[in-house]
């Protein structure tokens, strides 16, 4: 720990702005660099523009200070990489190779990179799908994060690279608005919630999804990252879990909180990719291998969820 710095690069987005957050508070700020596309970004630590498609670039940066550990976070999402599938695929992967192979060329100790749910088809079996099983990807995002999961194994077993890797579900959380993912319904709708009373969603509702709430996500990231090497058995991504639920319970659970909360369901382009994903996940390797344990179910997330949109008026009621 004395000698660990970390990059982490797509700070700004949904995951990133938290995991900064939990890093600087376990690692210290002066151990942790925010790095993104933007111009200027707040966060506790230090934060440097950069572009993960520039490799000299996050080359640079990583040799002038002195990183030892990267999260790779840059991605276009499910949504915005179908509107942009060229784009999408170059960034998905040339940005991966960025950091794989600084780390072959021994300048990086320990990666972290996120899969997703998006790699699994319509061949894939929907309900409590298996960590090994049939994985036909029909999105660019989806096939970009196969790929990108073969990559990783391959780096791990021909160089040694220490790269890690968890198939994020869904994620929830109240510090930043979403970013382009086909399971961002599950996000506006406690803003809408808020706001108007009224939420149209473009899923119908009985499309089940598998979920996580941010603080899981952040623990389930740190946890892999923390864990012994001779731990982590599998170097592709590991399903990861913590419940699974369709846009007409998480509508009835806001209502036990806001009585006169309404919603209709109005489909679009993104209940295409959601019909090829899974329902629910079996991640029983990650618990096994490196304790992974969520503690966040439906009810919980959507109390804590009201309760923080409120108190930080994110949303104006
Ligand atoms: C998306 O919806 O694209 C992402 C994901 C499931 O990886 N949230």
């Amino acid at each position: 720990m004395s000698d660990t710095k970390i990059l982490v690069i797509g700070a700004c987005g949904q995951v990133g702005t938290e995991l900064v957050e939990n890093l600087a508070r376990t690692f210290g700020n002066e151990r942790v660099i925010a790095s993104d596309i933007r111009e200027e970004a707040s966060f506790p630590v230090k934060y440097i523009k950069l572009d993960v498609m520039d490799r000299e670039a996050v080359k640079e940066v990583v040799l002038q200070e002195n990183v030892s550990e990267v999260y790779h976070l840059a991605a276009l999402l499910s949504a915005t990489a179908e509107k942009h599938p060229e784009y999408g695929w170059k960034l998905n992967m040339d940005g991966l190779f960025s950091v794989l192979d600084l780390a072959k060329d021994g300048h990086l100790k320990k990666i972290f990179w996120p899969s997703s749910i998006a790699v699994f088809g319509p061949t894939t079996s929907k309900q409590n799908t298996p960590q090994y099983t049939v994985i036909e990807p029909t999105s660019v995002y989806g096939i970009s994060k196969f790929a990108g999961e073969r990559w990783c194994n391959y780096y791990h077993q021909r160089y040694d690279v220490d790269v890690r890797s968890i198939r994020y579900p869904g994620l929830i959380g109240w510090k930043s608005l979403p970013g382009g993912g086909t399971t961002d319904y599950a996000v506006d709708i406690f803003h809408q919630a808020l706001k108007t009373g009224n939420y149209t969603c473009f899923l119908s509702e009985e499309t089940a999804l598998p979920m996580m709430y941010m603080p899981d996500a952040i623990k389930a990231t740190m946890d892999i990252m923390a864990a012994p090497a001779d731990k982590i058995k599998i170097r592709s991504s590991y399903n990861v879990s913590a419940m699974s639920f369709n846009p007409q319970d998480i509508a009835n659970e806001i209502r036990n909180h806001i009585p006169e909360f309404s919603i209709a369901y109005d489909p679009d382009f993104r209940q295409a990719i959601a019909n090829d994903w899974p329902a629910s996940i079996n991640d029983e390797e990650a618990r096994h291998d490196w304790g992974w344990n969520p503690e966040f179910n439906l009810e919980k997330m959507v109390s804590d969820m009201l309760q923080n949109l409120n108190q930080n008026s994110i949303v104006k009621i």
